[in-house]
């Protein structure tokens, strides 16, 4: 007689019926404007009561068909944070998901290196729970139709096809930046990023590379249901172009295998729950 004992992995709400496959509520088109200056607190009392601690949300009346990370790569930039949070929980919510909101916060000053933060958020979110999809989202970009949804499918996906910036174009055909949707299993089969791009530049590409070289496609949305307005600033400090990245990009193939998830090297220094997220501030490393 196998014994039945009580699974801690198991999500609650087993027993409702699963979410259908297109939300029932999505609004399709979005009015997004960055004008006005907007608080933490405000963005609290917007979303923040149908939100648990750390930015966690579940629908209730069925059974979400993914779980799914949101992380975001962070360093100073709390205005874009409270415009990103203002807009992303709604739609994330309407999109009936389980998810949770990760802001990975690089302390100190030392060259910012995004996708050394987004392995992180990986790693650290799956401590919380089981997620099986990880969204992967640069904090200045929000989305301009909601029928764009935030979650994970048979190949890696890119979320952010046509943004304002770009003149809503796709700029070239292999980009895999700024907004990215990838399983477990995706990431992991590549590796996740490669934790070696210090400063601004390649790393989107390099994954874009191996995903490429794992026998992987891009899937994407179609370019109106992928519009996106980004949020106008200009380069940060401690975040000039990588002069090394277009070398590196040569030996992606080589170095995929041992620089990733699995060569990830990192402290946390503080992991502080807030009602909108989960704010996670790690020492990266960076080079003197
Ligand atoms: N990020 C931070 N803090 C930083 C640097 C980057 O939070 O100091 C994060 C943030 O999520 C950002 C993402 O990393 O959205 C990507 O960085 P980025 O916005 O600098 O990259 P992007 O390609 O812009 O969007 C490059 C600088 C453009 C200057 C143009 C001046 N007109």
């Amino acid at each position: 007689e196998p014994t039945v004992r009580p699974n801690p992995t198991e999500s609650p709400g087993r027993s409702l019926d699963p979410c259908p496959d297109v939300p029932p509520n999505l609004r399709g088109v979005l009015h997004v404007e960055f004008r006005t200056n907007r608080t933490l607190q405000d963005v609290r009392n917007h979303v923040g009561p149908l939100l648990q601690l750390g930015g966690r949300y579940r629908p209730t009346s069925c059974r979400a068909k993914q779980k799914v990370a949101v992380i975001v790569p962070f360093r100073n930039r709390s205005q874009h944070l409270n415009h990103w949070l203002y807009y992303l929980h709604p739609v994330l919510m309407r999109q009936q998901l389980d998810y949770g909101v990760y802001v990975i916060n690089q302390d100190g000053d030392g060259a910012f290196n995004r996708a050394k933060l987004m392995n992180i958020g990986f790693n650290e979110s799956l401590k919380e729970y089981d997620y099986d999809c990880f969204v992967f989202s640069d904090v200045d970009l929000v989305p301009l139709d909601d029928r764009n949804l935030y979650r994970c499918s048979d190949h890696p996906r890119h979320l952010s096809v046509a943004v304002d910036k770009f003149n809503f174009i796709l700029p070239y055909a292999t980009i895999f930046g700024g907004v990215t949707a990838l399983s477990k299993q995706q990431f992991l089969k590549v590796n996740g990023f490669s934790n070696t791009f210090w400063g601004w530049g390649g790393e989107d590409d390099d994954l874009s590379q191996r995903l490429s070289y794992r026998g992987m496609f891009i899937s994407r949305p179609d370019s109106v249901t992928g519009r996106y307005k980004m949020i106008k600033h200009g380069r940060d400090s401690h975040n000039d172009p990588n002069p090394n990245r277009e070398q590196k990009l040569t030996e992606t193939y080589l170095n995929m295998d041992t620089d990733g998830i699995n060569s990830l090297s990192y402290t946390v220094r503080e992991i502080r729950k807030d009602l909108l997220y989960t704010f996670v501030t790690v020492d990266v490393q960076a080079p003197a």
